[in-house]
């Protein structure tokens, strides 16, 4: 178990994901301005990474080949964030589809580590999908995030790093989801014992927790000595009572924990460097 309390805190901020809708959250950043002009701020509020899903003209989720690379190509003339496309996508995106979003080329991309329940649907990630997008990746030179929905998720990461060796740039960057419903609970227990099963070879983790669960697993995050996802994929309510109005005030409440903490954001720089970006 990593057991290190790391001097600074990498915030990564996912701002869209592919499960709420425009019309029932109309602030969420669903075109391309929306998520530009969302990126430079919570940059400045001190994100060092973005974990971006790309919306369609009618701001449906989309895996569009052109729409990827445009978004990539927009958020590193405006940021100096890291970024990390998913290729998680929606649970409706074929694999195919998935595996084709590294051609777009990103500093990063999600992998997860297994198949869950997700609600009423299934996120679907069979153990040779996940050898090939590791592989890809790899070859691609794109940094992956592992994606830990479950604590089988973390036995994966044991096996695919076994298999595999190391991801490209050499670190070992993964990042917990805590409260999916399917997938292990938003509790500090799960997420306990979640970071004791980790890998040695890890090298940084982050965590979020879905709903309810955001802020007691960020703050079990950060005194674990984790890092922290904040974003209105994973969470819409600031507080009780009160909607989320946009992905700046996660990531400026994100970086006061994170101070109160001792902990101060890292600088996208830094961000970099942990997760061995750069690094050939
Ligand atoms: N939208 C979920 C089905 C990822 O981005 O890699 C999957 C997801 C994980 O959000
Ligand atoms: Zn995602």
């Amino acid at each position: 178990m990593p057991t290190a309390y790391p001097p600074n805190t990498l915030v990564t901020v996912a701002p869209t994901g592919a499960e709420t809708a425009k019309d029932d959250v109309p602030q969420l950043p669903t075109t391309l301005d929306e998520l530009i002009a969302e990126a430079i701020a919570c940059e400045a509020a001190g994100a060092g990474l973005i974990h971006v899903h790309v919306r369609d003209a009618d701001h449906r989720p989309t895996l569009d080949p052109v729409r990827l690379r445009d978004t990539v190509a927009a958020l590193r003339e405006s940021t100096d964030l890291v970024v990390q496309l998913s290729t998680g996508g929606s649970v409706h995106d074929p694999l195919a589809a998935r595996l084709a979003v590294l051609d777009a080329a990103p500093d990063s991309c999600s992998i997860t580590c297994g198949t869950t329940n997700f609600g009423d649907d299934v996120f679907l990630n069979p153990w040779p999908f996940v050898v090939e997008l590791f592989e890809r990746a790899r070859d691609a030179h794109v940094v992956p995030e592992f994606e830990l929905f479950d604590l089988g998720h973390v036995q994966a990461l044991h096996r695919l790093l076994d298999t595999c060796g190391l991801p490209w740039g050499g670190r070992v960057h993964c990042d917990f989801v805590l409260g999916v419903p399917g997938g292990m609970p938003g509790t500090v227990a799960a997420l306990v014992a979640g970071v004791a099963a980790l890998p040695t070879a890890v090298t940084s983790w982050s965590a979020t927790g879905i709903g309810r669960s955001h802020l007691p697993v960020a703050a079990a995050t950060l005194a674990l000595g984790g890092h922290l996802r904040v974003g209105m994929e994973d969470n819409l309510v600031y507080a009780r009572g009160r909607a989320v109005r946009s992905n700046v005030e996660l990531v400026e409440r994100a970086a006061r924990l994170a101070a109160e903490l001792q902990r101060p954001v890292l600088t996208t720089a830094g961000a970099r460097e942990l997760l061995g970006l750069g690094v050939s």
